[in-house]
């Protein structure tokens, strides 16, 4: 007897709605849910793959101890009274921040992780706190904390309504969209062309999004500053500034022309490539389209000037008078309602309270930049970090000198990690401790709607109920909270995330007391395609986090950092790196499915024809690539889609490692990028890891070429 469920796919921020059909325990179909109002059916390749993820052999079930090379499956109990024992006693022994926390991507998707998970790792006492946050959207956040007083007030573009979409740094193409939840992203780009808007695009490599696109820009990599900064100069010198119905709530509006001063198209154009008549062409459009959108990513993110361009992104938004109006970038109005829930807490963001004991990176969020987690292992003294915790992520793939990372790891006293995996990190903990996978446990999206291009709200519950021996996320962490937690210990019994869930629907804006559809868990449940709540609506000043209700465009941080540009101004690099995401591959951890790695390889560096052809590379060769971090070796893809002096290669790869337990990934290994990539090579502001723009060579490797 088959049955089917209706779950969402959170393999990537789209959240499309699935229909999952099931024999008794196994899946046997995973299709697009038709009846999911926001995504109609849409699915990528990635979405069954769930099905592998549930079935795989690979996967823990049940808790792990290494014992040398080996791994001694135990009871519940025992893993989780043994890893509070050992780092109570390692706190005991050397303080509190010698525990270390790395929390990675999938925990964004994660009910559990987003509540237990939260109270277990920010209430330990350390200021070792790290995630994939500074690998990540970090510069996003500061942006929204300096400037509009809240770091999760992250405006999302309203694609759907925009006729002028400018995409700086994003492949929403492949990517599927980031910091803008909107499943069947294509569809939605292709719709602005249809209704007679333009998609621009401006990035050092001619993307999948580029494809879809009117118009496409190269650009060096790194050096979105610096078009920034002219296109500002460009909107106050042609007097383009239309500040629009928040005029009275803007200030800092001159600080930010005299910033820009210096910086005419004229006196970019050369580093960044891009020619002033285009700059122009760019500011002027982006200024009189009535409904436009300039929408920065992951590549505006991670970057040596991560921090001033998503400054610049947003202040230029509001110099044209799109934040907040419909077409622009705009805010949701979600069923738990993230803002107001932080507004009053230190969830509302912090900068530079502390800084790394080693480097002096400074704090942001509570958390420190991931790029000084090895030497924070490595360096002895007060506050060396002793014992690691890792939730949900895969550091030595995808932070930076993941290599050095893997050399400190042997080094701790302990270390326990929270995952379904033996991977390339998780092999150097003590105790794995494996949760269910997502098939296995109920999901509502708690982050990502607050950052979606509608208003959602979606339940599910688990398509299967997890094993006796098995434990949810929240169930892990809530075990080692009672052991860890002086204030927790006496509570006796925990409330399922799903408690807290319907609270926070009951008490938020779609809730009960309010009306409007009195809104709750039990109302979700009996909508399992989830409810569309309507298009983005004006929230601003409302929503603003500083008690003047102001948006200041102009935070002392930024202008403060501006000096260190003119060294950008006078540098040349021959050749540079940037990354690439790819549709079948999910950061790290899906190489592990077959339908997934099946084809040809797909770790190859990307480069333009007359760069091979001045390093006597062609086409397929195996070539060393190598930074100031490392050399790896990879086979080349020549394309003109390449801009000439950079070079492109996709991470989380790099699977050939010893002790990975990924029977699938390992046989197609490929080479971790972030082998190559510099812990150095940070945004000296906000300590973002500079993923992009790495100084690279590379070398034609005569003697595999012959083999
Ligand atoms: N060079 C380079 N490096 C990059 C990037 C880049 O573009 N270029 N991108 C960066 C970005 S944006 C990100 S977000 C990071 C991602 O970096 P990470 O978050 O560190 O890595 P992931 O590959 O997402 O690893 C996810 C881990 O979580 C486990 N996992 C999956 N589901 C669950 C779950 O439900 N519960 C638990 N407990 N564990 C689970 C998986 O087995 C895997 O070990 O990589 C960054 N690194
Ligand atoms: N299929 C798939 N989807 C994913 C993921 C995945 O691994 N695979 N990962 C998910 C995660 S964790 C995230 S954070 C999102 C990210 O979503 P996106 O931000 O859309 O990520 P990318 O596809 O890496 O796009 C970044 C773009 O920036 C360009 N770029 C690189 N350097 C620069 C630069 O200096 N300036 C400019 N202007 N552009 C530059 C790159 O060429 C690339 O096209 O994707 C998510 N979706
Ligand atoms: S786009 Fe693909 S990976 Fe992302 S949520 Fe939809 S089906 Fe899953
Ligand atoms: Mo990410």
């Amino acid at each position: 007897m088959t049955q089917t469920h209706f779950h969402t796919c959170t393999l990537c921020e789209a959240t499309c709605g699935i229909a999952v059909t099931v024999d008794g325990d196994r899946v046997v179909d995973i299709r697009g849910d038709e009846d999911d109002p926001f995504s109609r059916g849409y699915i990528c390749p990635k979405a069954t793959a769930l099905a592998d993820l549930r079935h795989d052999p690979d996967r823990l079930r049940r808790p792990v101890v290494r014992e040398g090379g080996d791994w001694r499956e135990v009871e519940w109990d025992e893993a989780f009274d043994l890893v509070g024992r050992r780092l109570g006693e390692i706190r005991s022994a050397h303080g509190p921040d010698s525990l270390a926390v790395y929390q990675g991507n999938p925990s964004a998707h994660n009910l559990g992780l987003l509540t237990y998970g939260q109270l277990l790792f920010r209430n330990l006492g350390t200021r070792n706190l790290f995630s994939a946050t500074s690998v990540d959207q970090l510069p996003q956040m500061l942006a929204s904390y300096l400037m509009l007083g809240n770091q999760v007030l992250m405006p999302v573009p309203d694609v759907d309504r925009t006729d002028l979409f400018v995409c700086l740094g994003g492949n929403p193409a492949v990517s599927n969209g980031s910091v803008m939840t909107a499943p069947d992203i294509r569809a939605r780009l292709k719709a602005i062309r249809a209704r007679g808007g333009q998609v621009v695009v401006i990035d050092p490599r001619r993307t999948e999004t580029a494809a879809l696109a009117d118009r496409h820009l190269f650009l060096r990599p790194g050096t979105d500053v610096l078009l920034l900064l002219s296109m500002v100069q460009v909107i106050f010198a042609e007097d383009l500034v239309r500040l629009g119905r928040l005029w009275r709530h803007v200030s800092g509006v001159d600080a930010l022309r005299s910033a820009a001063s210096g910086f005419p198209p004229e006196a970019t154009a050369a580093v960044t490539g891009v020619a002033p008549e285009e700059v122009r062409r760019l500011a002027r459009s982006l200024a009189t389209t009535p409904r436009a959108v300039l929408y920065g990513r992951v590549g505006i993110c991670t970057q040596e000037f991560g921090g001033l361009a998503a400054w610049l992104v947003l202040a230029i938004n509001v110099l044209t008078g799109h934040l907040d109006e419909p077409g622009g970038p705009m805010f949701t109005s979600p069923a738990v309602d993230m803002v107001p829930l932080v507004a009053m807490t230190r969830f509302r963001g912090s900068f530079g309270r502390w800084h790394s004991r080693v480097r002096g990176l400074p704090e942001f969020g509570g958390e420190l930049p991931v790029a000084v987690l090895s030497e924070e292992i490595e360096t002895p003294g007060r506050g060396q970090i002793r014992a690691l915790i890792t939730s949900a992520g895969n550091p030595v793939l995808s932070t930076p000198n993941g290599a050095r990372l893997e050399k400190a790891l042997p080094g701790l006293d302990f270390m326990v990690s929270i995952d379904p995996y033996v991977n390339e990190t998780t092999r150097f903990a003590s105790v794995i401790l494996p949760p269910t996978v997502h098939l296995e446990r109920s999901h509502y999206e708690l982050a990502l709607a607050n950052y979606s291009v509608r208003n959602v709200a979606k339940y599910s519950p688990p398509v299967f109920e997890r094993g006796d021996d098995q434990r949810h996320d929240w169930e892990i962490c809530v075990a080692l909270a009672a052991r860890l937690l002086s204030r927790a210990a006496g509570v006796a019994r925990w409330l399922p995330p799903e408690s807290m869930l319907d609270l926070w629907l009951r008490t938020g804006p779609y809730g009960l007391r309010r009306g409007l559809g009195g809104l709750s868990l039990s109302r979700l449940k009996k909508r399992p395609h989830g409810i569309d709540l309507g298009a983005l609506e004006p929230r601003l000043p409302g929503r603003l986090g500083f008690r003047s209700r102001r948006i200041n465009l102009a935070p002392r941080p930024y202008l403060d950092d501006l000096p260190r540009l003119r060294g950008r101004l006078t540098r040349a690099d021959s050749l540079v790196l940037i990354g690439r995401r790819q549709l079948r591959s999910n950061n790290s951890w899906m190489h592990n499915s077959s339908r997934l790695v099946k084809g040809k390889p797909r770790c190859t560096l990307l480069m333009h024809p007359d760069d091979a052809a001045s390093r006597g590379v062609a086409d397929g060769d195996r070539v060393e690539l190598s930074g100031a971090a490392g050399a790896i070796e990879v086979p080349v893809e020549i394309t003109e889609e390449m801009m000439p002096g950079v070079v492109s290669l996709p991470h989380g790869w790099g699977h050939a490692r010893p002790g990975v337990k990924l029977a699938v990934a390992s046989a197609h290994p490929g080479a971790s990028v972030n082998d190559v990539t510099d812990e150095h090579f940070v945004d000296a502001l906000t300590g973002t890891a500079a993923l992009s723009g790495v100084p690279v060579q590379v070398k034609a490797d005569t003697e595999s070429r012959r083999g």
